[in-house]
């Protein structure tokens, strides 16, 4: 390779964030525009997290490449991929419209390589890490102005999920109302500072990848499922609105209901979709009825279930109730269950 070319380079981490009231559903697919809000807690980066660099060069030949794993992916057949890097090129290249003393980098080929440090595609949110680091990536190697919610917008078309994951703490995928996706934002409702004893175990059932792709999945329950009008008109803003109001006065009962309940709404909708949608297995209901045993053991709700679209658990509960939540998963499914493929992952539920 030519030597006397520079390379510019930046280097990110972009966490995972698990939704507590999910997205499913689209209303536009190609601007990747939901048919609800949604709400999620960012996980520790010292545990879940993507971490991308990104480069230009003069030097860099033919076309824009990006290695996932160790392995070269088809950027050019993604078009998600390909409207992110669009959307951040035309950023920098209004940067040197405005400032000829700039190096013209937006004429530069970019090579992404990214890594993630657990299981790709296995519902554990990979795709909203991945694009939220190279989103973040990228917009560091170009020197961009713009605030984590703008970026926002642009990571939103990469996966909608992505967009969440700019932030830390509590952050609220607002659906927006134009057609144009331009108020389709993440936002930042509570840093992570201001709960500081949320925690989330994370219980890998399987790192197969999923059966149903989320957005395969996504469109057969909007287009099918007859329970997934009332959950995008009524159910979804009224418990937008109550979690908002947990969340601010860190009401872990109120929280965690409604955690439950949406996680279970939402998988009410894959099975009502035609053909059913199945994402959590038997070792995901045990795991739904030891949280249940728990909570009524104790006497009060000390734990959370949510699922994605995998068969993985990511239970939520309070550092003073770590013994009695985590303690009793551990002990009970870690050794009673068979199908289980390990590991737990105890990520602070925040960003550190
Ligand atoms: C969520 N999920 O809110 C929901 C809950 C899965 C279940 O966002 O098609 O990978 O790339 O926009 O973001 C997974 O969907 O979907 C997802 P696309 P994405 O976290």
């Amino acid at each position: 390779a030519p030597s006397n070319q520079p390379v510019y380079r930046a280097t990110t981490t972009a966490p995972v964030n698990i939704a507590v009231i999910k997205y499913w559903g689209k209303r536009d697919t190609t601007l990747n525009l939901p048919t609800n809000s949604s709400l999620s807690v960012t996980l520790s980066q010292r545990s879940l997290r993507t971490l991308t660099t990104a480069s230009c060069s003069p030097s860099y030949p033919a076309e824009d490449t990006l290695n996932l794993n160790g392995k070269p992916q088809e950027i050019q057949s993604s078009k998600r991929t390909l409207a992110c890097l669009s959307n951040l090129r035309a950023l920098r290249k209004s940067l040197e419209d405005a400032d000829s003393s700039l190096p013209k980098l937006s004429t530069f080929h970019l090579r992404i390589v990214s890594e993630n440090n657990f299981p790709t595609a296995a519902g554990l949110a990979s795709s909203a890490a991945g694009f939220a680091a190279l989103v973040r990536a990228v917009a560091d190697l170009y020197q961009l102005p713009q605030s984590p919610q703008e970026l926002s917008r642009i990571a939103r078309q990469g996966s909608g999920s992505a967009c969440r994951s700019l932030m830390g703490g509590y952050v609220a995928w607002r659906s927006g109302e134009l057609a144009d996706g331009s108020d389709s934002l993440a936002e930042e409702v509570a840093p992570a500072s201001h709960w500081p004893e949320m925690r989330a175990l994370v219980l890998v059932v399987s790192a197969e990848k999923k059966d149903v792709p989320s957005t395969e999945g996504m469109q057969t329950t909007v287009a099918t499922s007859e329970l997934f009008a009332q959950r995008v008109s009524s159910v979804v803003p009224e418990r937008m609105t109550a979690i908002e109001d947990a969340i601010r006065v860190r009401d872990f009962p109120k929280f965690a209901e409604i955690t439950m309940r949406d996680s279970n709404t939402f998988h009410a909708t894959c099975l009502d979709s035609w053909p059913p949608i199945f994402y959590m297995n038997d070792v995901s209901r045990a795991a739904v009825r030891l949280v249940h045993d728990i909570n009524r053991a104790v006497g009060r709700t000390v734990a959370a279930y949510t699922y994605d679209a995998g068969p993985n658990s990511v239970i939520y509960y309070e550092e003073k109730d770590s013994e009695l939540v985590a303690g009793t998963v551990k002990a009970i499914l870690g050794t009673n269950i068979t199908g289980w493929d390990g590991p737990f992952y105890e990520p602070l539920a925040n960003l550190t």
